[in-house]
């Protein structure tokens, strides 16, 4: 790593320690970008694949049936894969976790124009990485804003435990489950340029709101990691790859346990926890 890069690195290290989030510029190229935009916008077109969210349906009113997001691609998908274990992903990873990480899941949304968001959430109530947490990396394909519903992050909430899920307002989110936030809960939009990655912690609250844009879309290739300590992670997400590529044997790590409801005391909203029935999973 050259010195300036060691810099850089410090500073989002710190940066990531204090929010539970970080946004590393360009970290892919203009091209690179282009061609991941060019590749999944002709995987799409091509049908259907398994995890899609929904069957394309290219006659829905809906545009995520119309565009359907992909997941696990990198199972069957040799581009996916590689980028999944690109090595800048595995250095800025490291870097933020203090270990390599395993990686576990690919996602791609498309978002296209007048489409639905995803409710704030938690990844590590899917995940279930044990111990430690889940990382995502959050490729930018597309310039995003609130117009196009970029990234919305909730600074410092990755020190929250889990929180108990509620039902979401699906006018707005495809997923149907939310975490309820303080009054005047900050949550911050993160712009960002194509090749841009955005990691956050698998604690932190985040998700995005519709794309209220007639023209533009807001496509993304997402990775999600698991600490190198993790022992076990939910079913969904095996086998868990190390970043050479070998699949390791890890645990599988039960639905439900404890989460925190924000309660009141001595007129401060504290978190405290209690049992949960298990929800649906958003990832599957
Ligand atoms: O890309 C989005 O709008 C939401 C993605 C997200 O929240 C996730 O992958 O966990």
């Amino acid at each position: 790593m050259a010195p300036h890069d060691r810099t850089a690195m410090h500073e989002h290290s710190g940066f990531y320690r204090d929010n539970g989030y970080v946004v590393m510029p360009g970290l892919f190229s203009p091209d690179e970008v282009a061609r991941f935009r060019e590749h999944y916008m002709t995987l799409r077109r091509r049908g259907s694949y398994p995890g899609d969210l929904t069957g394309v349906d290219s006659a829905s009113a809906d545009p995520l049936k119309r565009y359907p997001r992909m997941i696990h691609m990198h199972r069957w998908d040799e581009v996916t894969l590689r980028w999944l274990l690109d090595d800048r992903l595995n250095a800025a990873l490291t870097g933020l976790l203090g270990r390599e990480p395993y990686a576990v899941q690919t996602m791609l949304y498309f978002k296209p124009p007048g489409s639905r968001g995803q409710a704030l959430h938690q990844d590590n109530f899917y995940l279930r990485a044990q111990p430690g947490t889940c990382m995502a990396a959050w490729l930018a394909l597309d310039r995003c804003d609130e117009d196009n519903g970029c990234m919305q992050v909730v600074p410092g909430s990755h020190h929250w435990p889990l929180l108990c899920a509620e039902k979401a307002d699906t006018t707005v989110s495809f997923t149907d489950v939310t975490v309820p936030l303080p009054p005047d809960q900050e949550v911050r939009p993160v712009h960002m340029n194509p090749g841009d990655v955005l990691f956050f912690n698998g604690s932190l609250v985040h998700g995005s709101y519709p794309n209220t844009t007639p023209e533009r879309f807001r496509r993304a290739l997402i990775g999600h990691y698991i600490d190198g300590a993790a022992a076990q992670v939910a079913t969904f997400y095996h086998p868990a790859l190390r970043m050479d590529g070998s699949p390791l044997e890890l645990g599988e790590s039960a639905d439900g346990g404890a989460c925190g409801v924000w309660v009141e005391r001595d007129g401060a909203l504290t978190v405290e926890m209690v049992g949960q029935e298990a929800v649906s999973r958003k990832h599957e």
